[in-house]
Protein backbone atom coordinates (compact mmCIF):
# COMPACT_ATOMS: atom_id res chain seq x y z
CA UNK A 1 0.00 0.00 0.00
CA UNK A 2 1.37 3.16 -0.74
CA UNK A 3 1.48 6.16 1.23
CA UNK A 4 0.58 9.98 1.11
CA UNK A 5 3.11 11.68 -0.16
CA UNK A 6 2.60 14.52 2.56
CA UNK A 7 2.73 11.86 5.34
CA UNK A 8 5.98 10.68 3.74
CA UNK A 9 7.95 13.54 3.80
CA UNK A 10 6.81 14.41 7.37
CA UNK A 11 8.40 11.61 8.76
CA UNK A 12 11.52 11.71 6.81
CA UNK A 13 11.45 15.24 7.74
CA UNK A 14 11.39 14.45 11.42
CA UNK A 15 13.74 11.26 11.26
CA UNK A 16 16.28 13.74 9.44
CA UNK A 17 16.12 16.35 12.16
CA UNK A 18 16.65 13.99 15.11
CA UNK A 19 19.64 12.75 14.18
CA UNK A 20 21.32 16.11 13.71
CA UNK A 21 19.46 18.49 16.05
CA UNK A 22 22.32 19.00 18.67
CA UNK A 23 25.04 20.29 15.95
CA UNK A 24 22.51 22.34 13.71
CA UNK A 25 19.63 24.71 14.36
CA UNK A 26 16.11 22.76 13.90
CA UNK A 27 14.96 25.35 11.46
CA UNK A 28 17.70 25.18 8.89
CA UNK A 29 17.83 21.49 8.89
CA UNK A 30 13.96 22.02 8.32
CA UNK A 31 14.92 23.64 5.32
CA UNK A 32 17.84 21.58 4.08
CA UNK A 33 15.96 18.21 4.14
CA UNK A 34 13.01 19.69 2.18
CA UNK A 35 15.56 20.38 -0.58
CA UNK A 36 17.32 17.40 -0.16
CA UNK A 37 14.43 15.71 -0.64
CA UNK A 38 12.85 17.86 -3.12
CA UNK A 39 16.73 17.63 -5.53
CA UNK A 40 16.20 13.43 -4.70
CA UNK A 41 12.54 13.13 -6.17
CA UNK A 42 12.40 11.84 -9.45
CA UNK A 43 10.46 14.09 -12.02
CA UNK A 44 7.45 12.06 -13.26
CA UNK A 45 6.03 13.39 -16.17
CA UNK A 46 3.01 11.91 -18.25
CA UNK A 47 5.21 9.20 -20.26
CA UNK A 48 6.90 8.33 -17.30
CA UNK A 49 3.98 7.44 -15.11
CA UNK A 50 2.26 5.39 -18.28
CA UNK A 51 5.36 3.75 -18.31
CA UNK A 52 5.83 2.60 -15.06
CA UNK A 53 1.99 1.25 -15.62
CA UNK A 54 3.15 -0.01 -19.10
CA UNK A 55 5.13 -2.99 -17.13
CA UNK A 56 1.74 -4.17 -15.05
CA UNK A 57 -0.19 -3.95 -17.96
CA UNK A 58 1.98 -6.41 -19.59
CA UNK A 59 2.20 -8.46 -17.02
CA UNK A 60 -1.20 -8.62 -15.84
CA UNK A 61 -1.99 -9.32 -19.55
CA UNK A 62 -0.01 -12.38 -19.98
CA UNK A 63 -2.19 -14.64 -18.01
CA UNK A 64 -5.34 -13.48 -20.76
CA UNK A 65 -6.69 -16.51 -23.35
CA UNK A 66 -4.29 -15.08 -26.10
CA UNK A 67 -6.22 -17.82 -28.67
CA UNK A 68 -8.37 -14.98 -29.34
CA UNK A 69 -8.20 -13.25 -32.30
CA UNK A 70 -5.55 -12.93 -34.93
CA UNK A 71 -2.19 -11.57 -34.27
CA UNK A 72 -2.89 -10.23 -30.91
CA UNK A 73 0.52 -8.06 -29.87
CA UNK A 74 -0.03 -8.65 -26.50
CA UNK A 75 1.24 -4.95 -25.94
CA UNK A 76 0.07 -2.72 -23.47
CA UNK A 77 2.71 -0.23 -22.63
CA UNK A 78 0.07 1.97 -21.44
CA UNK A 79 -2.16 3.01 -18.72
CA UNK A 80 -3.38 6.59 -19.35
CA UNK A 81 -6.02 7.51 -21.93
CA UNK A 82 -4.55 8.18 -25.43
CA UNK A 83 -4.85 11.48 -26.86
CA UNK A 84 -3.72 11.06 -29.97
CA UNK A 85 -3.46 12.68 -33.57
CA UNK A 86 -0.17 10.89 -35.52
CA UNK A 87 0.78 14.54 -35.90
CA UNK A 88 4.65 13.83 -33.57
CA UNK A 89 4.51 10.21 -35.30
CA UNK A 90 7.50 10.22 -38.20
CA UNK A 91 5.30 8.20 -40.99
CA UNK A 92 4.79 5.37 -41.65
CA UNK A 93 5.77 4.57 -38.22
CA UNK A 94 3.11 4.30 -35.94
CA UNK A 95 2.64 6.07 -32.13
CA UNK A 96 4.11 4.25 -29.51
CA UNK A 97 1.69 2.09 -28.08
CA UNK A 98 -0.24 1.30 -30.85
CA UNK A 99 0.05 -1.50 -32.74
CA UNK A 100 -0.78 -2.83 -36.46
CA UNK A 101 -2.01 -6.40 -36.73
CA UNK A 102 -3.00 -8.50 -39.34
CA UNK A 103 -3.83 -11.63 -41.02
CA UNK A 104 -3.19 -11.60 -45.16
CA UNK A 105 -0.37 -10.08 -46.93
CA UNK A 106 -0.38 -6.63 -47.61
CA UNK A 107 0.24 -3.49 -46.08
CA UNK A 108 -0.67 -3.16 -42.29
CA UNK A 109 -1.95 0.26 -40.52
CA UNK A 110 0.33 3.66 -40.72
CA UNK A 111 0.68 7.08 -40.44
CA UNK A 112 0.50 9.12 -43.44
CA UNK A 113 1.19 12.54 -44.24
CA UNK A 114 -1.54 12.75 -46.87
CA UNK A 115 -5.22 13.50 -46.10
CA UNK A 116 -4.76 13.94 -42.31
CA UNK A 117 -7.30 15.96 -40.38
CA UNK A 118 -5.25 17.64 -38.50
CA UNK A 119 -1.99 18.36 -39.56
CA UNK A 120 0.38 16.59 -40.44
CA UNK A 121 -0.38 13.38 -40.30
CA UNK A 122 -3.25 10.51 -39.65
CA UNK A 123 -3.27 7.09 -39.53
CA UNK A 124 -4.03 5.12 -42.71
CA UNK A 125 -4.55 1.73 -44.20
CA UNK A 126 -5.00 1.10 -47.65
CA UNK A 127 -8.00 -1.28 -49.06
CA UNK A 128 -6.77 -4.01 -51.21
CA UNK A 129 -8.60 -6.02 -53.88
CA UNK A 130 -7.37 -9.02 -51.58
CA UNK A 131 -8.31 -10.75 -48.55
CA UNK A 132 -6.71 -9.13 -45.80
CA UNK A 133 -8.09 -8.92 -42.27
CA UNK A 134 -6.03 -5.84 -40.05
CA UNK A 135 -6.12 -4.00 -36.87
CA UNK A 136 -4.74 -0.59 -35.00
CA UNK A 137 -4.37 -1.67 -31.29
CA UNK A 138 -4.95 1.31 -29.43
CA UNK A 139 -2.62 1.60 -25.99
CA UNK A 140 -4.68 0.20 -23.31
CA UNK A 141 -6.26 2.58 -20.57
CA UNK A 142 -7.99 2.03 -16.93
CA UNK A 143 -11.37 3.30 -16.96
CA UNK A 144 -13.43 4.46 -13.62
CA UNK A 145 -16.67 5.19 -15.25
CA UNK A 146 -18.68 6.40 -17.99
CA UNK A 147 -15.64 6.12 -20.51
CA UNK A 148 -16.06 8.02 -24.53
CA UNK A 149 -14.11 7.80 -27.26
CA UNK A 150 -13.92 10.00 -29.66
CA UNK A 151 -12.24 9.97 -33.16
CA UNK A 152 -12.53 11.68 -36.92
CA UNK A 153 -12.55 9.03 -39.89
CA UNK A 154 -12.66 9.40 -43.27
CA UNK A 155 -12.91 6.69 -46.20
CA UNK A 156 -12.68 5.83 -49.50
CA UNK A 157 -13.99 1.57 -49.20
CA UNK A 158 -14.82 -0.82 -52.08
CA UNK A 159 -19.15 -0.75 -51.63
CA UNK A 160 -21.71 -0.74 -53.64
CA UNK A 161 -22.89 2.78 -54.72
CA UNK A 162 -26.31 4.10 -53.57
CA UNK A 163 -27.11 1.42 -50.97
CA UNK A 164 -25.53 0.22 -47.22
CA UNK A 165 -23.82 -2.62 -48.24
CA UNK A 166 -19.98 -2.03 -48.26
CA UNK A 167 -17.33 -5.08 -49.29
CA UNK A 168 -14.71 -3.84 -47.65
CA UNK A 169 -15.38 -2.45 -44.22
CA UNK A 170 -13.63 -1.54 -40.76
CA UNK A 171 -15.31 -2.21 -37.18
CA UNK A 172 -14.59 -1.08 -33.66
CA UNK A 173 -13.60 -3.95 -31.59
CA UNK A 174 -12.94 -4.44 -27.24
CA UNK A 175 -11.14 -7.17 -25.66
CA UNK A 176 -13.38 -8.76 -23.04
CA UNK A 177 -11.34 -9.88 -19.47
CA UNK A 178 -10.28 -13.23 -21.42
CA UNK A 179 -8.65 -11.17 -24.00
CA UNK A 180 -10.88 -11.74 -26.80
CA UNK A 181 -11.99 -8.94 -28.96
CA UNK A 182 -15.47 -8.70 -29.58
CA UNK A 183 -17.45 -5.73 -31.39
CA UNK A 184 -18.41 -2.73 -29.06
CA UNK A 185 -21.97 -3.12 -29.55
CA UNK A 186 -22.06 -6.59 -29.13
CA UNK A 187 -20.18 -5.86 -25.77
CA UNK A 188 -22.61 -3.27 -24.31
CA UNK A 189 -21.15 -0.16 -26.47
CA UNK A 190 -23.06 2.73 -27.89
CA UNK A 191 -22.82 5.09 -30.58
CA UNK A 192 -23.38 8.65 -29.12
CA UNK A 193 -22.76 9.98 -32.89
CA UNK A 194 -21.26 8.58 -36.33
CA UNK A 195 -21.91 4.75 -35.82
CA UNK A 196 -22.37 2.22 -38.51
CA UNK A 197 -23.98 3.17 -41.47
CA UNK A 198 -23.32 -0.35 -43.82
CA UNK A 199 -23.33 -4.53 -43.36
CA UNK A 200 -20.78 -5.99 -44.96
CA UNK A 201 -21.25 -8.10 -47.48
CA UNK A 202 -21.65 -12.24 -46.74
CA UNK A 203 -19.57 -13.56 -48.89
CA UNK A 204 -15.78 -13.14 -51.28
CA UNK A 205 -13.62 -14.12 -48.09
CA UNK A 206 -14.73 -11.03 -45.99
CA UNK A 207 -13.85 -11.88 -42.16
CA UNK A 208 -16.01 -9.27 -41.13
CA UNK A 209 -19.15 -10.46 -43.54
CA UNK A 210 -22.68 -9.91 -42.55
CA UNK A 211 -21.77 -7.27 -39.56
CA UNK A 212 -21.93 -3.64 -39.03
CA UNK A 213 -19.32 -1.57 -40.40
CA UNK A 214 -18.49 1.35 -41.28
CA UNK A 215 -17.88 1.29 -45.06
CA UNK A 216 -18.48 3.17 -48.60
CA UNK A 217 -17.06 6.59 -49.36
CA UNK A 218 -17.48 9.46 -47.18
CA UNK A 219 -17.52 13.23 -48.10
CA UNK A 220 -14.58 14.64 -45.66
CA UNK A 221 -14.20 13.41 -42.07
CA UNK A 222 -16.95 12.28 -39.67
CA UNK A 223 -16.73 12.22 -35.93
CA UNK A 224 -17.22 8.97 -34.20
CA UNK A 225 -18.50 9.46 -30.39
CA UNK A 226 -19.03 5.98 -28.42
CA UNK A 227 -20.03 5.43 -25.41
CA UNK A 228 -17.87 2.44 -23.62
CA UNK A 229 -19.30 -0.10 -22.24
CA UNK A 230 -20.37 -0.68 -18.62
CA UNK A 231 -18.40 -3.53 -18.24
CA UNK A 232 -15.39 -1.65 -18.28
CA UNK A 233 -15.78 0.54 -15.41
CA UNK A 234 -12.73 -0.22 -13.26
CA UNK A 235 -10.95 -2.13 -15.82
CA UNK A 236 -7.95 -1.56 -18.27
CA UNK A 237 -10.03 -1.41 -21.74
CA UNK A 238 -8.27 -2.26 -25.10
CA UNK A 239 -9.77 -1.22 -28.38
CA UNK A 240 -8.49 -1.93 -31.64
CA UNK A 241 -10.17 -1.02 -35.21
CA UNK A 242 -10.57 -3.39 -38.00
CA UNK A 243 -10.85 -3.53 -41.35
CA UNK A 244 -11.99 -6.67 -43.42
CA UNK A 245 -11.77 -7.00 -46.96
CA UNK A 246 -13.00 -9.46 -49.72
CA UNK A 247 -11.15 -10.39 -52.87
CA UNK A 248 -12.62 -8.42 -55.08
CA UNK A 249 -11.83 -4.89 -55.85
CA UNK A 250 -9.94 -2.17 -54.25
CA UNK A 251 -10.60 1.34 -52.67
CA UNK A 252 -8.20 3.44 -51.41
CA UNK A 253 -8.48 3.34 -47.83
CA UNK A 254 -9.70 4.35 -44.30
CA UNK A 255 -7.87 7.47 -42.53
CA UNK A 256 -8.27 7.94 -38.35
CA UNK A 257 -7.26 11.03 -36.59
CA UNK A 258 -7.32 12.92 -33.65
CA UNK A 259 -7.86 10.15 -31.06
CA UNK A 260 -9.34 10.89 -28.09
CA UNK A 261 -10.49 9.18 -24.64
CA UNK A 262 -12.64 10.78 -22.13
CA UNK A 263 -12.35 8.97 -18.87
CA UNK A 264 -11.46 9.33 -15.33
CA UNK A 265 -8.30 7.91 -14.53
CA UNK A 266 -7.83 5.33 -11.35
CA UNK A 267 -7.36 8.23 -8.69
CA UNK A 268 -4.52 5.72 -7.37
CA UNK A 269 -2.65 6.35 -10.59
CA UNK A 270 -2.49 9.95 -10.65
CA UNK A 271 -0.26 10.86 -7.98
CA UNK A 272 0.79 7.22 -7.63
CA UNK A 273 4.26 6.91 -5.96
CA UNK A 274 4.41 7.72 -2.40
CA UNK A 275 8.10 7.45 -2.44
CA UNK A 276 7.97 4.52 0.80
CA UNK A 277 9.91 2.28 -1.53
CA UNK A 278 5.91 0.63 -2.42
CA UNK A 279 5.72 1.88 -5.96
CA UNK A 280 3.13 2.29 -8.14
CA UNK A 281 -0.23 0.91 -7.36
CA UNK A 282 -1.18 0.66 -10.68
CA UNK A 283 1.72 -1.71 -11.12
CA1 LIG B 1 -3.40 14.47 -37.16
CA1 LIG C 1 -12.90 -5.34 -51.99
Amino acid sequence: MSCKVSAQFDSRCSNSVHAHQHAVPQAWLVVTSFAALILSLPLVPREAIASASAVAGQASMDGRDKSAGFGRSDQHPFSLPPDESFDEATPPALPSGWHSVQEGSGLGWITSASGAASLPNAAFTDDPATVIDKAIEMPSFFVVTAGQLRFRHKMDLDSSPGSDVTFDGVVLEIANPSGQFEDILEAGGSFVSGGYDHIVFPSSGNSLAGRAAWGGVTEGYQDVVVNLPASSDGTSVHLRLRMGTDSFESGVGYWLDDVHVDVKPRPDCILIDGFDGSGNPCA
